[in-house]
């Protein structure tokens, strides 16, 4: 018995053709932008993805099955659909069997690129500690993922609505490597330095490749996480978001969300209170990471074929 995955016709012919493929997730378009920032920027992110010379694979599951890759009017249905089901690890297996609608969360996209041979995954920024975690509990089934499952995930770190020191220290004990990419400190999500030093460091596409071959030779299981910083002319300065996070926070807290609807309506809140700067920050990083995530894939294929 294998798994139910189906491959989109361009990621099938990627696949016979040995190309580099960089997996994307789904839950970012249904629960993490609005409606249509998220379907345009699904398609950026693809676009720039191929234009690193590697193939995107959106992560989705319909019909009982894992979608790797969707086609233009599947994508375009999820975009726009209402009620799509956020799927982590715990979800997968009753969401395929039950034929749900559902999109893949960082830890459910990690689990769906696994099973489909692909070892990069680009999003925006990875779930982590929730503040107030010691009372609440709330820590992202993403971190336990990264410890298991061996995909290099490229983010922008974790979203800056988290316990970031909290978070790294999680990550930390769940012997994830923390990669900070091109500088020292930690970025977090909507800016460039969460203040926090970055447990690594790695500065071209290549080094970020060979490590992850090397964790594969010592037979350690889980990913990376290459924490890219947003591009600093994208960049919101954590002092103007501070506020705005609180805002965010109280409100929550006040309407009792909970679970997996939390981070959709922080960002929402935090989208809507910046008049958008938050949203167009958030696809400014998400794309970026698409590219930098095809320029290690591109690595990854060509130091396998130098052996
Ligand atoms: N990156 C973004 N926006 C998002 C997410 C990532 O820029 O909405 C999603 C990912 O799917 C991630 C999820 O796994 O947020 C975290 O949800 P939670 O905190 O409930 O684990
Ligand atoms: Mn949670």
């Amino acid at each position: 018995m294998t798994a139910p995955v189906a491959f989109a016709p361009e990621v099938a012919e990627a696949r016979a053709a040995g190309r580099p493929i960089v997996a994307l997730e789904s839950t970012i378009i249904t629960h993490g932008m609005p409606y249509p920032a998220n379907l345009e920027t699904a398609r950026a992110v693809a676009d720039d993805v191929r234009a690193e010379g590697a193939t995107p694979a959106i992560m989705a599951v319909a019909g009982g099955r894992i979608h790797v890759g969707l086609e233009p009017e599947r994508l375009a249905a999820l975009a726009e659909a209402r009620d799509v089901r956020k799927l982590s690890r715990a979800d997968l297996a009753v969401a395929l069997s039950e034929g749900w609608t559902g999109a893949t969360t960082v830890a459910a996209t990690m689990i769906c690129a696994r099973l489909a041979g692909v070892a990069v995954f680009a999003t925006g920024g990875i779930g982590g500690v929730h503040r107030g975690a010691e009372t609440s509990f709330d820590i992202s089934a993403d971190l336990e993922e990264l410890a298991q499952t061996r995909v290099t995930v490229v983010a922008s770190g974790a979203k800056a609505i988290l316990d970031l020191p909290k978070t790294l220290e999680a990550l930390e004990t769940r012997g994830v490597p923390v990669i900070a990419y091109g500088q020292d400190a930690l970025p977090a999500f909507w800016s460039r330095d969460s203040g926090l030093p970055a447990p690594l460091r790695l500065d071209s596409p290549e080094a970020v490749a060979r490590a992850h071959l090397m964790r594969a030779r010592l037979g350690l299981p889980g990913g990376q996480l290459v924490a890219n910083p947003i591009p600093a002319e994208a960049e919101i300065p954590a002092e103007a978001l501070r506020p705005h996070i609180d805002a965010a926070l109280a409100a929550a807290e006040a309407q009792a969300v909970a679970a997996k609807a939390v981070t959709p309506f922080l960002l929402a809140r935090i989208g809507a209170a910046t008049e958008g700067a938050a949203l167009a920050a958030n696809i400014a990083l998400a794309r970026a990471n698409g590219r930098l995530a095809a320029r290690i894939a591109v690595a990854l294929a060509r130091i396998a074929a130098e052996r």
